[in-house]
This record gives C-alpha cells, sequence and structure tokens, in this order.
C-alpha cells in the first residue's frame, strides 16, 4: 500500500527518528501536502536543515537537500539560491539551530531580502540534545540548564523578523494544519525572505519537564492557547505562557538579493564587455 506523498519521502529514510507525540510530523506533512498541491516539482526544491530533530527534515525529503552543520543551515542556503537563482530554497529547522548559534545569519538574511523561505520549528528548547534551555524558552520554564525555572526573557521571532524586513511573516502552531499548510504555499511562492514559526511540542524533553501531560494533553492545551488573529501588528504577536498570537502578520514585496546582485553582474558584464568600464580581477 502506498501514501500520496510517498514520492516525496526517501523510503531508506523511514521510520523517522522522533518521538510519537512530536509535532515535526505535522510539520513535514503540512509541507509536503504544499508542495504538492502546489504542482510544484520536486527537482527544482532544495531543502537545507541545520541539526536538532527538526533538522533531520532534509534528510527524509526526496529532493535536494542539506543537512549542515549545527546553525549554518541559512548560509548554506543563501550560497544555493545565490548560484541557482531559479531553484526554491527552503530552509526547515529548530529554534535553537535558527536562533542560538544561526541567529546571526537569520538576522542578515532576512535584511537583505534572500529569495528563502525559512520555517521553523519552535519546541521551545534544543530537542535532540536533551532538553536544554534557548533563546526560545519562555521565561521561568524548566529545561535541563534552568532546574529552577528560565530567568531570561525570549526572543518573539515574529516580531525580531518584522524589525529584520521579511517580506512574509506567519505564526501558527501543529493544532493549525490547515492554515499552516496554505501558510507554506504563499511563502513558497513569495519572492523575498519569508518566515513561518510553527509552535509545537516536544513531549519528550520539554513537556516532561514542565508537566505538560501526556501528547493528547499538550496538544489540547497548545490549542487552548494557540489563538489565530487577524491584522496584529507584529509588536503584538506576543507568545506568553497562557496566549500565543498566531496567524499572518506581514505580506510585502520589496527588491530580492540575488535578482539585484544578478542584474549587476549581468550590467557590469556588459559594460566591461564593451569596454566602458575595467573590471578588477
Ligand atoms: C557546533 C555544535 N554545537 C552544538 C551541537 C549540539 N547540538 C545538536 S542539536 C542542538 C540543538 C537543537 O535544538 P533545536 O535547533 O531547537 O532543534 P530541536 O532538536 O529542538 O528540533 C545542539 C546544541 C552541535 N551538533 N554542533
Ligand atoms: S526530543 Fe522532542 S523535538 Fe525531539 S523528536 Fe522527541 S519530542 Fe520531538
Ligand atoms: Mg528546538
Amino acid at each position: 500500500m502506498t501514501h500520496p506523498l510517498d514520492r516525496y519521502l526517501r523510503p531508506g529514510m523511514i521510520p523517522h527518528i522522533w518521538c510519537p507525540g512530536c509535532g515535526n510530523g505535522i510539520i513535514l506533512n503540512a509541507f509536503l501536502r504544499a508542495v504538492d498541491e502546489l504542482g510544484l516539482d520536486q527537482d527544482e526544491i532544495v531543502v537545507v536543515s541545520g541539526i536538532g530533530c527538526m533538522g533531520r527534515v532534509s534528510g527524509y525529503v526526496n529532493m535536494d537537500g542539506f543537512h549542515t552543520t549545527h546553525g549554518r543551515a541559512i548560509p548554506v542556503a543563501i550560497g544555493i539560491k545565490t548560484a541557482r537563482p531559479e531553484l526554491k530554497v527552503v530552509v526547515i529547522s529548530g529554534d535553537g539551530d535558527l536562533f542560538a548559534i544561526g541567529g546571526n545569519h537569520f538576522l542578515h538574511a532576512a535584511r537583505r531580502n534572500v529569495d528563502l523561505l525559512v520555517i521553523c520549528a519552535n519546541n521551545f528548547n534544543y530537542g535532540m540534545t536533551g532538553g536544554q534551555m534557548g533563546p526560545t524558552t519562555p521565561s521561568k520554564a524548566y529545561t535541563t540548564t534552568t532546574p529552577y525555572g528560565n530567568i531570561e526573557h525570549p526572543l518573539n521571532l515574529v516580531y525580531l523578523a518584522a524589525s529584520l524586513g521579511a517580506v512574509y511573516i506567519a505564526r501558527w502552531c501543529v493544532t493549525h494544519p490547515l492554515q499552516l499548510k496554505e501558510s507554506i504555499k504563499r511563502g513558497l511562492t513569495k519572492r523575498g525572505f519569508s518566515f513561518i514559526e510553527v509552535v509545537t511540542p516536544c513531549v519528550t524533553e520539554y513537556g516532561r519537564r514542565n508537566r505538560m501531560g501526556e501528547p493528547r494533553e499538550f496538544m489540547r492545551r497548545l490549542r487552548e492557547i494557540c489563538v489565530i488573529r487577524r491584522g496584529v501588528d507584529p509588536s503584538e504577536a506576543v507568545i506568553e505562557a497562557d496566549r500565543i498570537i498566531c496567524g499572518e502578520f506581514r505580506d510585502v514585496d520589496k527588491p530580492e538579493f540575488t535578482q539585484l546582485l544578478w542584474n549587476m553582474i549581468r550590467e557590469v558584464s556588459e559594460k566591461a564587455s564593451r569596454g566602458e568600464i575595467e573590471v578588477a580581477l
């Protein structure tokens, strides 16, 4: 028996490593359905990820991909997009990978408006390495490295992406699979730096330490606190223990980095071939 999405997965890599009740599979499912419904050629998509539970995704999808070192998914994705601007380059990775060790890359890719879709699985901790605190861990939350409660203030990824100028910004929870799929479709068709944050349960590490209950209970809690709102300014897209505002926060257009770069390269080489300028080699 085959599943309609089987052709998008590498059979040799399944079964996956994700714990029962983990939300990562819902994110992968939404991504594959989005690709399928748009009728995109899977040979024209590159999936890049860093290290972490969510980072395993680049090995699971039957598309070209890079499983980069921890935190370096975005620079590798920028390299691919710059060399082959016709490809759709999608970064799918964890909150720690993208915003702790890799935070600086996110900042400059968004600022430059590189045509990438970045999907961040935000499970509020480093799942793969045993549940350490990271930059999205809520204040007071318990992790292996905050056994008395987190004393830091977490990043608001939506507000951050907005301040950096991302052209498309959304936040969903895995309890919104249809909205997530539609949003990924939008991100895949946008030209520019698109960012989708997905709140997802890490049942084994974060959930256990913060008494979120068994997976179904954790999911029920998320469904209660993750509310969809329209027309909310990114500065008001709060992400708090008892309320997480989800929805689309920005959808605008502006000149894209690789297009500007290639236009400049063409212009300069034409001028150089006419002898109008000298190009230093
Ligand atoms: C340079 C480097 N530092 C640290 C690690 C250890 N490490 C592996 S995954 C990870 C964090 C993963 O957290 P996240 O990106 O949130 O992904 P999740 O597992 O939660 O999906 C860390 C610190 C590493 N592999 N390489
Ligand atoms: S450790 Fe957490 S994030 Fe990793 S697979 Fe298990 S539930 Fe998912
Ligand atoms: Mg994580």
